[in-house]
């Protein structure tokens, strides 16, 4: 409780393998960047992005118990692919081992992966610096980065679009928080003429 950020971040190093580190250190740049380019609170995206992904290596049933224990978190991701369950046990462990309080911190780590209908610019710009850290490779990774630079909504679009590709290709259910996210975003884009 009431650790430094240098000693959070050591916390949250010592559970997770090298690269897995560089990643978050990637997350963490790269959402402190687009919280000043696009409207965010920069310090909530550095504390959310440190966290987000502090329970990815831990067992997925210890992910599954500490989701289950924690009744306010939203059982229903245990039902979906179980690369859901670290977001919502990460809000436990930000919350009962790091003494993170604020809401907004705490849902965008809880939607980081999945997104969700309403999400808010904190949200959207942990979700997408996700997606586009500067270690990251997947198909269209760049085509994203470069729609980043003009645009957070788009951007998260054409992610979830891959995303969503993938989970079909591998004949995989999604998430519906996932499909009204996107929904949600292209409305936003529409509405503001995009
Ligand atoms: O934890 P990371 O690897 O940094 O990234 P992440 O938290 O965005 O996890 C992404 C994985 O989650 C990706 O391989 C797809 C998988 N996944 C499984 N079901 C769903 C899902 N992602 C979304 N958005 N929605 C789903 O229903
Ligand atoms: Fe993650
Ligand atoms: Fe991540």
């Amino acid at each position: 409780m009431n650790r430094t950020r240098e000693q959070l971040m050591e916390a949250v190093k010592a559970q997770m393998p090298e690269r897995r580190w560089q990643h978050t250190l990637g997350v963490m740049e790269t959402a402190v960047k687009l919280a000043k380019q696009y409207g965010a609170d920069p310090a909530k995206a550095d504390m959310a992005a440190i966290l987000h992904d502090v329970c990815k290596f831990w067992p997925v049933e210890k992910q599954a118990e500490t989701v289950r224990l924690n009744p306010e978190l939203p059982q229903d991701m245990l039902d979906y692919d179980k690369e859901l369950w670290h977001a919502p046990a990460a809000v436990a462990v930000a919350r009962d081992e790091y003494g993170v309080t604020d809401p907004e911190v705490l849902d965008a780590i809880l939607y980081h992966t999945s997104g969700r209908e309403r999400m808010t610019q904190l949200d959207k710009i942990v979700c997408l610096a996700d997606y586009i850290e500067p270690g990251r490779d997947f198909p269209n990774v760049h085509k994203i980065r470069e729609i980043a630079e003009y645009s957070v909504e788009k951007a998260l679009v054409a992610g979830f679009d891959s995303t969503i590709s993938f989970l079909l290709q591998q004949g995989k259910r999604i998430y519906p928080l996932t499909v009204l996210a996107r929904n949600g975003l292209l409305i936003e884009i529409k509405s503001t003429g995009g």
